[in-house]
């Protein structure tokens, strides 16, 4: 296998986690799901929070290796995991940055929390870092952590990248201390964004709340700190994917669910039970197509399949709450004696199990609000069949629509726009859904899980980026 042109990758996330062995399903997050792939490659070692819960902080260090990965872990106290994880990263940061300043708590306790927690990773984490590792932070719990480390003497290369979306600049106003928050970021060398439209959204915020300068070139200055920021759309782990697609146990979930489907056509839904990915919005579009289209009633269903995560916070058990009332409404109103409109499951699955069932749908339906990038999407076009692919589509508001400009593109709050799209889908042409997928694939292939991670480690070992392919999003 090639190897890289770097010394050692430091990789440090919120969660450590390795992919659920088949069968055992959980909400796998994308994070999750990518960056194992990321790291077999690499000598280092990725960093976090081991899940555990603990009475004290006491700073010690779990080493597992687990294949070819090596972890360390630490444990965390009650009152830091409520404040910091269910508080600031969840009930603060997350709805913010999804648009949804209604659902956005802003408690001081959260945000004393999120430093502490920061800081406990870097006191932990500083003296294992030796002189020439790159070092990588994901994601919006640890935007603090570059800025942490700085003051504890690490000079390497640290590159940050955001998961979630950037919001506007007159939503992130609305944080307290968002100027701290944001001046945090300029510690690190590198920022990476999944689009250009994230990225903007920060550079204006740069330019008008911090009164820096963005070049056109990627370089942001504020004061005397000069940081590089760019698009690094993620893709999907293609050839993994491919992997599980083709195998015994994929072909077999197929063939289960195109049994049960009984000659109907199937339209799935996959996605972290998360007000974020737009379901009650999706269920609604769903629902006005079966009322505008009587007659193809029963010839369709659709498939959610939504596992519950983060159950401590609030709004995710009303969210939930809503769904299973408005599933339930659905299928009290339109059901017959052998037809159900739509089945609605909260579990998760494995990775073959989703491929088979993906290759077996006809429509994925993937409207999310609001969505740094969505890997459903681009797992539903990697597991379709040549010959006759599925249609997918997506919400105009994922950071995937960039990319995947040949799906039918909707506006995930408009019910007329789903039911639409869902009539179109089921109409399209065989040659126009090639001539679509075709087009598709071409990017899930190339733009895949190892040329993101390419792309933005090049740009953190202070590499020509372009060299290693420029992006389209
Ligand atoms: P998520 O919000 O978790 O990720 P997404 O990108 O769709 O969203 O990734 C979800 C992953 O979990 C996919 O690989 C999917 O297959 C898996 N998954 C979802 N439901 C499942 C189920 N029922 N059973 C098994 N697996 C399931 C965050 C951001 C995204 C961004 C990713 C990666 O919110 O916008 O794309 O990180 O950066």
């Amino acid at each position: 296998m090639e190897r890289d042109p770097v010394s050692r990758l430091i990789v440090i996330s919120n969660r450590v986690a390795a992919p659920q062995p088949e069968g055992e399903g959980g909400a796998q997050g994308g994070l999750a799901v990518a960056l194992s792939a990321a790291l077999r490659e690499y000598r280092g070692f990725w960093f976090g929070w081991s899940g555990n819960r603990i009475e004290e902080f006491t700073g010690k260090i779990d080493f597992q290796r687990h294949e070819g990965v090596t972890s360390a872990t630490i444990d965390l106290e009650e009152q830091d995991v409520e404040e910091y994880y269910n508080g600031y990263a969840n009930r603060t940061l997350w709805p913010l940055f999804h648009y949804r300043i209604d659902l956005a708590e802003y408690d001081r306790s959260f945000g004393a929390g999120y430093e502490r927690v920061n800081e406990r990773f870097a006191e932990t984490v500083y003296p294992l870092i030796e002189p020439e590792d790159l070092v990588w932070v994901h994601d919006y719990h640890l935007i603090p952590l570059g800025r942490q480390l700085r003051q504890r003497g690490v000079a390497n290369r640290i590159g940050f990248f955001l998961h979630i979306p950037w919001p506007p600049a007159r939503l992130l106003t609305t944080l307290p201390d968002h100027e701290h928050l944001a001046l945090s970021l300029l510690a690190y060398d590198v920022i990476g964004f999944h689009t250009r439209e994230w990225l903007e959204s920060f550079q204006n915020y740069v330019e008008r709340e911090l009164g820096g300068r963005c070049d056109p070139d990627g370089w942001i200055h504020v004061g005397d700190r000069s940081v590089h920021a760019a698009a690094y759309p993620i893709g999907i782990d293609y050839r993994e994917f491919s992997e599980a697609a083709a195998s015994e146990a994929a072909r077999s979930a197929c063939e289960r669910l195109r049994k049960s489907a009984d000659g109907r056509r199937t339209i799935i839904g996959v996605d972290r039970l998360d007000y974020s990915k737009g379901l009650e919005e999706r269920f609604l579009g769903y629902r006005r197509f079966l009322e505008e289209n009587a007659e193809r009633r029963g010839e369709v269903f659709l498939l959610q399949i939504a596992p519950p995560s983060r159950g401590e916070v609030h709004t995710y058990e009303t969210i939930r709450e809503t769904l299973d009332e408005l599933s339930g409404r659905i299928n009290g109103e339109f059901a017959e004696v052998d037809w159900v409109p739509i089945r609605y499951v909260n579990q998760g699955y494995g990775r073959e199990d989703l491929a088979g069932f993906y290759r077996a749908s006809n429509i994925a339906l993937i409207t999310p609000l609001r969505d740094g990038m969505n890997l459903v999407a681009k797992e539903y076009v990697a597991a379709q069949d040549p010959d006759d692919p599925g249609v997918l589509i997506l919400s105009r508001f994922a950071g995937a629509a960039l990319q995947l400009k040949d799906a039918l593109l909707v506006n995930p709050y408009s019910k007329e726009e789903i039911s639409d799209a869902i009539r179109q889908a089921l109409a399209m042409p065989r040659e126009e859904r090639v001539r679509r997928w075709r087009s598709m694939i071409e990017t899930v292939r190339s733009e895949d899980v190892v040329w993101w991670r390419r792309r933005f480690v090049a740009a953190l070992a202070g590499e020509d980026v372009e060299a290693a392919g420029s992006a389209r999003a």
